[in-house]
């Protein structure tokens, strides 16, 4: 993705530096930020709410420079990057810090400390199927995550042969749960997600309806820190609004991670006592798989 917001020359004086002149009397600080944000969904619909507020960016920059006495100016980068990284949308920062006034002891123009910081941000994702050949679909799947720009796959669980849960009469499910990491965005995973689906003809003809691959997005963020991204909309809720009350989501995902949590109402829930308040009838071991990433 190159997608980005640059906020050149944000300048402020400050009292960074290792010596006591410096803090006492401050100088100049500068710093460049650019923002790799995924810009096609506000340019699409020319919605500021899609985009990163590059003024609320600038302000925060601003006030690390002219806040808090630091010994290090790559200190003051880090912070930079720590609250421009709080933004949702910002997949990575890079931040450059000047310091042309720096004690130095000879003649130079400049002196700068870069640094670049992705997000990294950990993801379920459920997958699911009941047409074709449906281990190998799910298979390729696990591969064509992988293969996404700032998408890691950490862990698989095994494959569940599962009975279909609403919809019309159909063919038995195999369910898995992939553990993940990323630095998109939610939408963007989401959009990725559609992206390998599609490869795999996937139609959206009838809701619940037989399909040959499903790939819901469970979870974004850790429930445990509180990183965890709640949002209810057209395009996306999270985390997934009836991934709490389904069998053939929770068993997988207890497999491939016995202490995950989930939010519920709000509230933050063990998927294994998840599991057992309900029924795990219609949810049996699958055939092996052999998922490669
Ligand atoms: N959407 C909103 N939030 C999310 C999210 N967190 N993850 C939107 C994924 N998509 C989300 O989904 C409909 C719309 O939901 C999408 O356009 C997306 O923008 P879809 O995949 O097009 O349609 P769907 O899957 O038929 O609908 P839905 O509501 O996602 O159904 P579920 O809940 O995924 O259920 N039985 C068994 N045994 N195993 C299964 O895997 N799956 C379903 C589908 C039904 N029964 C099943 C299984
Ligand atoms: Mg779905």
């Amino acid at each position: 993705m190159t997608d980005r917001i640059v906020l050149q020359g944000l300048a402020a004086r400050g009292t960074h530096g290792v010596f006591e002149a410096e803090k006492a009397d401050g100088q100049m600080f500068i710093a460049d930020v650019t923002l790799e944000v995924d810009l096609r969904p506000a340019g699409q619909s020319d919605d500021l709410a899609r985009t990163v507020n590059y003024a609320q960016v600038a302000e925060q920059a601003v006030a690390v420079l002219a806040g808090e006495s630091l010994d290090l100016i790559e200190t003051v980068a880090e912070r930079i990057a720590a609250a421009a990284l709080e933004h949702g949308l910002v997949e990575a920062v890079e931040v450059t810090i000047h310091k042309p006034e720096a004690p130095v002891g000879v003649p130079f123009g400049d002196v700068q400390v870069g640094i670049r910081r992705e997000r990294d941000v950990p993801v379920v994702v459920a997958l699911g199927g009941n047409l074709g050949d449906v281990r190998a679909t799910l298979e390729d799947a696990v591969a064509r995550l992988e293969a996404i720009e700032g998408f890691a796959v950490q862990s698989v669980s095994p494959l569940f042969e599962t009975d279909p849960v609403g919809g019309p009469d159909q063919p038995d499910y195999l369910n898995a749960v992939l553990l993940g990491r990323t630095r998109l965005a939610p939408h963007t995973v989401l959009r990725r997600l559609h992206e390998v689906e599609a490869r795999h003809g996937r139609v959206r003809e009838l809701r619940w309806g037989a399909r040959t691959l499903d790939l819901d997005l469970i979870q974004y963020g850790d429930p445990a820190r509180q990183t965890d991204v709640l949002m209810d909309g057209d395009e996306l809720t999270l985390p997934h609004p009836r991934a709490h009350e389904r069998a053939f989501v929770l068993l997988p995902w207890v497999a491939a991670d016995p202490a995950a949590q989930l939010r519920v109402g709000g509230r933050l829930r063990p998927v294994a006592d998840l599991l057992q308040e309900r029924s795990a009838d219609g949810v049996r071991p699958g055939p092996e798989w052999r998922p490669t990433w």
